[in-house]
């Protein structure tokens, strides 16, 4: 009664099947529009979501995806964003044609629709983000720097909630997709398979031997047996560090592990700071991936 009764006073109460509607296309267009990159962009849609919910700051209630404050000039310019604008851009025609989500909703079922359409596990959805004005922007600088390492690691994702387990299988996403030298400045991808959601990084990370890379950009690592895989040195820090390297262990060795603990952190990191109705936690939406 409460959709009908809503169409009456002209207000949209979007129900499961709309949200489907909307997973469906954004599935399509990934299908369709596979020159982009490695031929999809289903990795920088994952990047676009984990950026505007890595922004979480728990104790002031900060950032986090609700508001999709990246839309303004002063966070969709920090360095971190660079490159993020082609995700935007990506889902422009999605918004137009469903005009009631929000942009900050769109953004987080756009990145797991291209977990669940690149193999992955499926990832529950909540909707009720709410856009913001430019006031609600983050400050630069909360997000992690690649450069840096374990400590670096804890602070940031701290911050947001997150203990060392929860840090190690987030990191798994770095199966997908690669550096830009224009966006970040790193070049190259972690896997072979930079669109398919797989376990592979922790196998990397723990059985290739890693150096420096001889190079003019900024320090990265690269494999010695085909040197065309790269790590960053935050990836690095996964192993040399004995509390996360026996999470990497774990991961690497066994995938239904990988994907049910993704499962649960990736669902965590998109919820962080949103305002959900009281009761829709026991009430997420699960969508079926298309070529399931
Ligand atoms: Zn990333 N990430 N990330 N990441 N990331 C890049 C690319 C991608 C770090 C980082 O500095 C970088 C998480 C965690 C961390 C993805 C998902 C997630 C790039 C390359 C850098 C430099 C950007 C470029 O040049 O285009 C650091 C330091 C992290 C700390 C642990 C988490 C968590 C993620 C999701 C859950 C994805 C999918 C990409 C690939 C983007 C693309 O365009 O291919």
């Amino acid at each position: 009664l409460s959709g009908s009764a809503g169409e009456t006073t002209g207000i949209f109460t979007p129900k499961f099947e709309d949200y489907e509607k909307v997973y469906k296309e954004i599935a399509e267009l990934l299908e369709e529009k596979d020159e982009y990159d490695d031929g999809s962009y289903g990795p920088v849609l994952v990047r676009l979501a984990w950026h505007c919910s890595g922004t979480y700051d728990a104790e002031t209630g900060t950032g986090g995806s609700n508001g999709a404050t990246m839309r303004f000039a002063p966070e969709g310019d920090h360095g971190a964003n660079a490159g993020l604008v082609a995700a935007r851009d990506f889902l422009e025609p999605v918004k137009a044609k469903f005009p009631w989500i929000s942009y900050s909703d769109l953004w987080i079922l756009a990145g797991i629709v291209s977990i669940q359409e690149m193999q992955g596990p499926s990832i529950p959805y909540r909707p009720g983000r709410v856009d913001k004005d430019l006031s609600a922007c983050t400050p630069d600088g909360r997000l992690p720097d690649a450069s840096q390492g374990n400590k670096h690691l804890r602070a940031i994702f701290g911050r947001m909630g997150f203990n060392d387990q929860e840090i190690v299988a987030l990191s798994g996403a770095h199966a997908l997709g690669r550096c830009h030298t224009d966006r970040s400045g790193f070049e190259g991808p972690w896997t072979f398979s930079p669109t398919v959601v797989t376990n592979e990084y922790y196998k990397l990370l723990l059985n290739e031997k890693w150096s420096w890379r001889k190079w003019n950009g900024p320090k990265q690592y690269e494999d010695k047996t085909s040197k065309s895989l790269m790590m960053l040195p935050t990836d690095v820090a996964l192993v040399s560090d004995k509390a996360f390297k026996t999470y990497v262990e774990k991961y690497a060795k066994d995938e239904g592990l990988f994907f049910k603990d993704f499962a649960a952190v990736i669902n965590k990191l998109f919820e962080l700071g949103v305002p959900f109705a009281e009761g829709s936690e026991n009430s997420k939406m699960v969508f079926k991936p298309t070529n399931a």
